[in-house]
This record gives structure tokens, C-alpha cells and sequence, in this order.
């Protein structure tokens, strides 16, 4: 058992990255929130606030890992089960801010295909059902959640104001995109045992979890943070 990162362990050392980057980009968004028009301001403290929650868990992930060696599952899972709530909020939130009217609806769905995407995959990953099964339930969820915003009430509303649907088209990448990235890390870590032994897995799993991270939230924020500039500086 180590006490302290060991420079040559670089899962640990990616989660230290990622846990700073968290919290220099909630100092940024928090900050930047103070400046723009008022109707951007809960859309940046809500991507702040994502990312402190991250820099938390990151924090605790690890310390875990260095002590234990082993995938921070559950803590990993709380983080994204109070984050990706937080960022369906978002695009509920960036269609009333620029003072468009979507049903809440919209919300429910985004937050049902939430739920399903991250129990499938939790299961999965907690042996409570097999890893393809927990697999198929998890994408089932990030279908629903891909085809409210690329076909649903969500995507209809973006597409009557310009500047938004620039921001909305950004958002909806990183979920087609960006998001892309964990069922990979999920493939890397249950689906292929024949890569190599059970090291190897964790590994590539907790580095590519990382690196989705990094993007998913951090960049999310930089798109909300650029849309809100725009219009603040347009008047
Ligand atoms: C800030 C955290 C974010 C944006 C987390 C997103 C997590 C996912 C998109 C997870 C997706 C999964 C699948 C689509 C299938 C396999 C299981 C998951 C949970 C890894």
C-alpha cells in the first residue's frame, strides 16, 4: 500500500491533472459568471458548480486509488449521477435564458434517459448484472438522451434564435462526441479482457474515464461560457 502518488503510477497522476483542472475551471466560471448578462448567470454557476462537484470526487478518487489500486466505482458514479443531472439542466436552462419557451418536459426526459444511461452502466461495472447487459441498458439511455436534443422539443426551440443554436450545436456534440468516450473506457475495461489482465483493464479504463471528464465538463463550460460573452457583448 502506497501513502503518496508514486511518479510512475500515471493513472494516479492523471486523476491529480484532472482534479486541478477541475478546480482552476470553477474559480474561471464562477468568476466569469459575475460579468455576463444576467439571464447567463445560473447557466454559469451551474457549470461551475459541476465542476467543483468534480474536483471533489477527484480529489477522493485519488486517494483511493493510490491506496488501493482499484476503479473508484461508486465515488466515480456519484459524481456523474449529481453532474450529468446538473448539465441536462443546462440545456433546459440556455433555452430559457435566451428567452425561448420549452415545456418541462424536456427536462424529464433528458433526466430519464440520465437515470437509465447511469444504472445500466453501474450495474455493469458492480457485477449486478453482466458487463454486455449493464452495457445495452446504458446505451438505451444515451439514445434517449441523443434523440431529445437532436430530434425532440429541445432541438425545435434551439432552432428559432441564431446565437443559441450556435451554443445548443456545440452542447449536442459533446454528447454525440465527447460522450462517446466512456462507453469506449467501458469497452477498454469489461468488454475486452482479452487485452490483457485485470492491471491493464483498470488502467485504460480510469485513464480514458479521465479524459472524458476533463472534456465532458470543462469544455461544456467554455461553450456555455462563450455563448453567454457573445450575448452579453451584443446587447
Ligand atoms: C461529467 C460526467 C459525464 C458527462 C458522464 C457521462 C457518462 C456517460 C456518457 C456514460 C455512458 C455509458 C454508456 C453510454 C454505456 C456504458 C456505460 C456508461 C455509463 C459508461
Amino acid at each position: 500500500m502506497e501513502y503518496f502518488l508514486q511518479s510512475s503510477d500515471y493513472v494516479a497522476v492523471s486523476f491529480w491533472l484532472v482534479s486541478i483542472a477541475m478546480v482552476a475551471s470553477t474559480t474561471f466560471f464562477f468568476y466569469e459568471g459575475m460579468f455576463v448578462k444576467a439571464s447567463w448567470r445560473t447557466s454559469m454557476v451551474v457549470a461551475g458548480l459541476v465542476t467543483l462537484i468534480a474536483a471533489i470526487h477527484y480529489y477522493y478518487m485519488r486517494e483511493f486509488w493510490v491506496h488501493t489500486g482499484e476503479s473508484p466505482t461508486v465515488y466515480r458514479y456519484i459524481d456523474w449521477l449529481l453532474t450529468v443531472p446538473l448539465q441536462m439542466i443546462e440545456f433546459y436552462l440556455i433555452l430559457v435564458a435566451a428567452g425561448l419557451a420549452v415545456s418541462s418536459s424536456v427536462f424529464w426526459r433528458l433526466l430519464l434517459g440520465t437515470m437509465v444511461m447511469l444504472l445500466g452502466g453501474y450495474s455493469g461495472e458492480a457485477g449486478w448484472v453482466t458487463p454486455s447487459l449493464g452495457f445495452v441498458i446504458g446505451m438505451t439511455g444515451w439514445v434517449i438522451i441523443v434523440f431529445e436534443i437532436f430530434r425532440g422539443e429541445a432541438n425545435v426551440a434551439a432552432s428559432k434564435n441564431k446565437s443559441l443554436k450556435q451554443a445548443f450545436d456545440a452542447l449536442r456534440m459533446i454528447v454525440l462526441i465527447g460522450w462517446a468516450i466512456y462507453p469506449i473506457g467501458y469497452i477498454f475495461g469489461f468488454l475486452t479482457p482479452m487485452i490483457g489482465g485485470s492491471i491493464i483493464y483498470e488502467d485504460a479504463l480510469n485513464i480514458i474515464y479521465n479524459l472524458a471528464d476533463f472534456i465532458n465538463k470543462i469544455l461544456f463550460g467554455l461553450i456555455i461560457w462563450n455563448a453567454a460573452i457573445k450575448d452579453t457583448i451584443r446587447k
